[in-house]
């Protein structure tokens, strides 16, 4: 940040619609499959129908020999063409990882349905699809394994025999005593909670243009990370950096799973480079559930001791994760992102981890939406509600009892984190003056007489994002080394509007709009003035995505420092030219003036003018232009929290559970865009009712996938969901300039927990006491029987 900066806020904080939306909404989005250049084949990928087998030979006659198929490759073809097997970006210090390699195409053995096996080019894109059904591949079947406990058991199948173990990596972490603190606890309590494996989802699935042109070759793919591929992908390939240019356009939705570097954008590069001709791969909606990477799978063991008053004293968790059959780019460290914030909002002097990744044979699991932190606050807000029942105490009071309080910050938890900020009692306060308990109590009462069950769930919870600080990563740190700084220029054009080049790569998440604001508010523009440019890497600076709920915190800041640099300049020219002091220009209303002197001003147009066409009156130690680069790199991470409540009816002859109302009240810093906020925790919430109720991805007994549709995999829709009353408590972060924490994975982290505890509260009279997500009627009535004594659960 420069010294002289002046900041107004005429737009940041305005809830103005997303700049972005009108082409959108009018079908003038440019995604992947909209791409068609001159020449273009297609690709179809057969895929391994078995879920563990080795490969005894492939015949590609039938395919190969079709007029209209430009050829076909196998793993074995292809062996020259990488430098390098797909990456994994994780090794932390001391640990051993084990990383099988993973090649674009199988070579010689399959692990999961749906493993890559060989690609067919064609000249058109649904008669290839029939030409790769030609392919026959012979596979002879191998014990399969599914289960992670099963996994890591004695005798188990081995999903890779090399290693002798299915057992991918153990990572432990701990402050404290934690087995004093047990032993001197007075209540314990345990549980065993499953988080169960759930899909990205997006609209747009996955999709790649690989166009070579010259010396040059474009990857146009639908990313998260455009900077991070082009830097990975030419590892892989061979092709150097800069003849590398990757392009994310308008891209449908990631929700994390386009936070990764697929086998397809490294097979679309070296098959176009081979053919000498653009290539295109389209996902189809059953490719994308198989083999997009799916997420959460994970098997919870927990433990929380406290004493008789409520004061928790230890955590203990154990933490198994399926990574499924090969390592992606950050498959054995999503289950540890959460364990900066597997206290929660709690003191707890005693913290105790460990993080055991199991290979199975199912498609890779990674970042989704949230990405470990749901987990994480899946179990603690749960535990904390069976620590209350073993107190007899109420769950809210016990969380009072136990937050970190407003004064307290920058509190360092037992692990060594540092949160920034926070005001844990602020958010309970305000969702309690929207939801009145005590009236629903009495409701509630009335309800259960007339047999019907309804229950509110509650959850506080506390997220760590705006990944990541490099000072707050890496060896010193806690073995998380991933240090991701982001950068920003802003070029004020010669007619005084804007450009700003950020890092960072929208999904769906507004950025157009609100890196305008942030920017238009420090250039002395209106936002319509100012336009965004991303997801391309010939343009701008290197950056590093989004994801992890990063890209205000962190590259916003970094919009905001390059913005203010150009401002510290656009007040020198502006001095020069109403001959004054520059440290007597201020911005105000929009107009760089002299300080007690409103009518001495000049507009950003006039001082861009001057910028590039420089009047005799400029010093000649100000460079002609108007343009800027900061990079920033945060001191710390952020930590946003809320107070989240579920209410739910419960159909106890069927099982069905109704979401009737959902209150979320967050506190992400201060608004740039309250409209934007608002969208996220709507999408969040979603996301997490979904997993909470209705999604989940099932294999069967033999590792074929069964929900490879939306009709089998039941995300929901408007139709299932109530409307949700969001509200925002306003406490900054210090850590950056804006004051500003993540949002957009806030909801999804929230609510599962919520709705949870909301459909155990519904059926305590009836005697249950748990139920594993998704609560789909068949579970919900099964745990209803089995607490009657009936049908087993
Ligand atoms: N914002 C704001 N004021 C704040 C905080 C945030 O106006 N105090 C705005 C930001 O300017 C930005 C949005 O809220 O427009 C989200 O910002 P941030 O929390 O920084 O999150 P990211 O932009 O880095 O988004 C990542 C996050 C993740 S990790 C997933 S997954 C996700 C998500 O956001 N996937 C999404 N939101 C999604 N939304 C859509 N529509 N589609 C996805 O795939």
């Amino acid at each position: 940040m420069t010294a002289t900066a002046s900041n107004e806020t005429r737009y940041v904080g305005q809830a103005l619609r997303r700049k972005e939306d009108p082409r959108m909404i009018t079908g003038r989005g440019r995604y992947i499959d909209d791409i068609a250049l001159p020449g273009m084949a297609f690709v179809a990928i057969v895929r391994s129908t078995e879920a563990h087998a080795k490969i005894r030979s492939i015949d590609v006659s039938g395919a190969a020999n079709r007029a209209d198929v430009v050829g076909v490759f196998t793993g074995e073809d292809l062996a020259g063409d990488f430098a390098a097997p797909m990456a994994m970006a994780w090794s932390p210090p001391g640990v051993e990882i084990k990383n099988p390699k993973y090649w674009p195409l199988a070579r010689g053995e399959v692990k999961h349905v749906g493993d890559p096996v060989v690609a067919v080019v064609g000249e058109d894109r649904y008669s290839v699809l029939d030409a790769a059904e030609q392919v026959v591949v012979d596979y002879e079947p191998m014990p399969v394994v599914l289960d992670p406990e099963k996994a890591l058991e004695e005798g188990s199948p081995l999903v890779w025999e090399e290693f002798g173990t299915n057992k991918s990596h153990q990572w432990e972490i701990s402050g404290g005593d934690v087995d004093a603190a047990l032993a001197e606890a007075d209540v314990v309590v345990e549980q065993r909670l499953v988080n169960h494996r759930t899909a990205g989802g997006a609209i747009e699935p996955r999709g790649v243009v690989a166009d070579p042109h010259g010396m040059k070759m474009t990857l146009y793919t639908s990313t998260q990370i455009p900077h991070i591929a082009r830097f990975i992908l030419s590892t892989l390939t061979g092709i150097p950096e800069d003849r590398l240019r990757v392009v994310a356009p308008d891209v449908g939705g990631g929700f994390g799973a386009k936070l990764q570097v697929y086998p397809e954008e490294a097979l679309a590069l070296v098959l176009a480079k081979r053919l000498k001709r653009p290539v295109k791969w389209i996902e189809t909606r059953s490719e994308n559930m198989t083999t997009s990477h799916h997420g959460r799978d994970q098997i919870n063991y927990v433990t929380l001791g406290a004493k008789r008053d409520g004061t928790v004293t230890a955590c203990r968790a154990r933490i198994i994760a399926d990574l499924g059959g090969y390592q992606l780019l950050l498959t054995p460290f999503i289950p540890e992102l959460g364990f900066p914030v597997m206290g929660g909002c709690y003191k707890i002097p005693a913290i105790d981890l460990v993080f055991e990744g199991v290979f199975t044979n199912k498609m890779s699991t990674d970042a989704i939406r949230g990405a470990g932190r749901p987990e994480a606050t899946y179990w603690i807000e749960l535990t904390m509600d069976k620590l209350a029942a073993e107190l007899g105490m109420d769950p809210l009071e016990l969380r009072r009892k136990n937050f970190i309080g407003k004064e307290e910050f920058p509190y360092t938890t037992a692990l060594g984190i540092t949160y920034d900020s926070g005001d844990y009692h602020g958010t309970l306060d305000k969702l309690l003056q929207r939801f009145d308990l005590d009236a629903f109590r009495r409701e509630q009462a009335q309800l259960r007489e007339r047999g019907v069950y309804r229950g509110v769930g509650v959850s506080t919870w506390v997220e760590v994002c705006g990944l990541a600080p490099s000072r707050a990563v890496g060896p010193q740190g806690v073995g998380l080394q991933a240090a991701f700084w982001e950068s920003s220029m802003v070029r004020v054009h010669p007619s005084g509007s804007a450009t700003v080049f950020t890092g960072t790569s929208p999904h769906g998440q507004g950025h157009d709009t609100g890196f305008a604001q942030i920017a238009a508010d420090r250039l002395g523009l209106d936002p319509e003035q100012v336009e965004v440019i991303h997801g391309d890497t010939d343009q701008g600076p290197w950056g590093w995505g989004t994801y992890g709920s990063r890209s205000l915190a962190v590259g916003g800041e970094a919009v905001a420092r390059a913005a203010e640099k150009v401002q510290d300049k656009a007040k020198q020219i502006c001095a020069a030219l109403l001959e004054a002091a520059p440290e007597d220009i201020e911005l105000t209303d929009g107009k760089f003036q002299v300080r007690g002197s409103p009518d001495k001003f000049k507009t950003m147009g006039e001082i861009a003018a001057a910028a590039h066409l420089p009047p005799h009156e400029l010093p000649v130690h100000i460079e002609p232009g108007l343009q800027e680069t900061a990079v920033y790199d945060p001191e710390n991470f952020v930590f946003p929290f809320g107070a989240h409540a579920c209410v739910v009816d419960v159909d106890a002859e069927t099982g069905k559970v109704r979401v009737i109302r959902y209150v979320a009240v967050d506190d992400c810093g201060p608004a740039i865009n309250p409209m934007l906020i608002e969208g996220q925790v709507h999408g969040g919430v979603t996301h997490a009712i979904g997993q909470a109720l209705y999604e989940q991805v099932v294999y069967d007994s033999v590792g074929q996938l069964v929900t490879g549709t939306f009709v089998d995999y039941a995300m929901p829709t408007a139709a299932e969901l109530s409307s949700f009353e969001t509200d925002r408590t306003v406490t900054p972060s210090p850590v950056n300039s804006l004051g500003v924490k993540g949002v957009g994975e806030a909801g999804t982290i929230a609510a599962t927990p919520a709705v949870t505890a909301a459909v155990l509260d519904a059926l305590a009279p009836l005697g249950v006491k748990w139920v594993d997500m998704p609560l789909t009627p068949k579970r919900v009535w099964e745990a209803i029987q089995s607490a009657k004594g009936g049908v087993p659960a």
